[in-house]
């Protein structure tokens, strides 16, 4: 159980931190092994699994395919509690912060409480922040039946993460969602970063090298990539280690 050890070993080493999120939605099994190699051969220090809209037996699978071909930590980051399974090293237990759904904010907790009772995974409680972008709704919004923080307010954003950091999550997220046209701004990210004291994650639209750096540079500690690496291979290119 290191997972949030080594984010925050890396943080204190001052390391960029890269995800790389595959949502068992998006892949076929027999893609996996070839997938996961890029990742191998890329700057990426995490695999992040999930989606908002995954069938029920996919996620296990696809971890355990995942597995075969990397040593890199495998982080849960589930849409809905069928998506929990032990084969992955951590699951981000998440609150939708940004929202006023219960369901989202404590009821799926519940639920997944049979499944984690004995679990082997680490379990990272996670503020998820859902951040407006440009009046698009994204499928987070949709599934969870909340309405986004509209980017405008950055105090309010800020208070929100503060507030998680407060009631004892160990990470907060900020997310424009899937394949967003426009990542979560710098002047967000920032604000959110220079009052918080927990690790800041950042994802959502973010398709370029150039962007993922304006994500750091404004305090992202660790960056999650998903749709852009699903499609562009150039993109896997340009975050080759060696
Ligand atoms: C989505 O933050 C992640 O939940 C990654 O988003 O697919 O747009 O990279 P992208």
């Amino acid at each position: 159980k290191n997972v949030l050890n080594n984010i925050q070993h890396n943080i204190f080493a001052n390391n960029k931190q890269l995800a790389v999120l595959i949502d068992p939605e998006k892949i076929r099994l027999s893609d996996v092994e070839a997938f996961v190699k890029k990742i191998n051969k890329s700057v990426a220090n995490y695999i992040f699994v999930g989606g908002s809209t995954v069938p029920v037996d996919l996620t296990e699978p696809l971890v355990v395919e995942i597995n075969k071909h990397t040593n890199l930590p495998v982080i849960l980051f589930p849409g809905d509690v069928a998506q929990i399974t032990n084969k992955a090293n951590a699951l981000l237990f998440i609150s939708l912060l940004s929202g006023r759904n219960p369901a989202y904010l404590i009821g799926k907790h519940v639920e997944a409480i049979p499944r984690l009772k004995e679990t082997t995974l680490e379990i990272i409680p996670t503020g998820y922040l859902l951040i407006e972008n440009e009046g698009v709704q994204t499928m987070v919004q949709k599934v969870t039946e909340t309405e986004p923080m509209p980017s405008k307010q950055v105090e309010n954003i800020v208070n929100t993460a503060l507030a998680g950091e407060l009631l004892g999550m160990r990470l907060i997220y900020l997310e424009a969602g899937s394949g967003a046209k426009n990542p979560v701004s710098p002047e967000i990210i920032k604000a959110v970063r220079d009052d918080l004291s927990i690790p800041l994650i950042v994802g959502g639209g973010i398709k370029s090298k150039a962007q993922m750096n304006a994500a750091f540079e404004a305090g992202a500690n660790i960056v999650v990539i998903g749709t852009a690496l699903e499609k562009n291979e150039d993109f896997f290119r340009e975050l080759k280690r060696w």
